[in-house]
């Protein structure tokens, strides 16, 4: 089976679209996506777009998709609270049940790799830290004793492909938020080896579609992640502190 996985799309629909263009021309198996579907600009309509999809696509939940079909009191207090909160407003009551339901992971056969895990932090988290940096200590805690020789996860936002402790550890980069120094959407093929992808879209539409929908706190959120965004260095340095700093679970 071949695999196109699409981590972290962020209610981004123009990147959604364009990527899916590309999905189109390579006709995989299926479609991952892996986690943090939502949580953007554009939530219910990026959720309908997958939706029409069917059978082809598997959803797994990130943190994220976690926090809007379950919100978390007194959350709204910071600015991702107050978006969190505004993107599960503007959902469907069957679409949150649907981000409620999802598995955390899930293990498919994929031609040339073998058996694949999809998770969205870690196997054990669906908000733990994995960066290309992360020291294998970490990774090996991460694992939980998953025993999959390649690992797909998400969360960090930035896309690479590594080996360690003798096992491909590889993150998609992200649809529609991704932190990298060329704009775009950021995806993957699996299968019969892994193939990092990058497609082109229209940031200053989505900047437009940011301030249509009332996106909370949307001059913020287009200045800093839309028509800039952080960089994949700093980023991943960044993520690698606040996990050394995040109490062993
Ligand atoms: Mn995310």
């Amino acid at each position: 089976m071949r695999i196109a996985a699409l981590y972290d799309i962020h209610g981004n629909l123009r990147a959604l679209d364009a990527v899916l263009a590309e999905v189109e021309r390579e006709a995989p198996d299926r479609i991952l996506v892996g986690g943090d579907v939502a949580l953007g600009p554009m939530p219910r309509e990026t959720l309908d777009r997958l939706l029409a999809l069917g059978d082809h696509v598997t959803f797994i939940r990130g943190n994220c998709d976690r926090e809007m079909a379950a919100p978390v009191p007194g959350a709204a207090a910071s600015a991702w609270g107050e978006r969190t909160r505004w993107a599960a407003a503007r959902c469907t009551p069957e679409q949150l049940r649907l981000l409620a339901s999802l598995p955390t992971s899930v293990s498919l056969e994929v031609a040339g790799l073998g058996r694949v895990r999809f998770c969205h932090g870690s196997p054990r988290r669906d908000d733990e830290i994995l960066t290309r940096l992360s020291p294998e200590p970490r990774l090996r805690a991460a694992l939980a004793g998953d025993e999959h020789r390649c690992i797909v996860s998400g969360h960090t936002h930035v896309q690479y492909d590594r080996v360690a402790l003798g096992r491909r550890w590889v993150n998609p980069g992200s649809v529609g938020m991704a932190y990298a120094s060329e704009p775009g959407a950021y995806w993957a093929m699996f299968g019969p080896d892994v193939s990092l992808r990058h497609t082109a879209f229209d940031v200053s539409r989505v900047a437009d579609d940011t301030h249509a929908a009332g996106f909370p706190d949307a001059e913020e959120f287009v200045a800093k992640y839309v028509l800039t965004r952080p960089d994949p260095g700093e980023a991943s340095a960044f993520f690698e502190k606040m996990a050394e700093g995040a109490p062993a679970a």
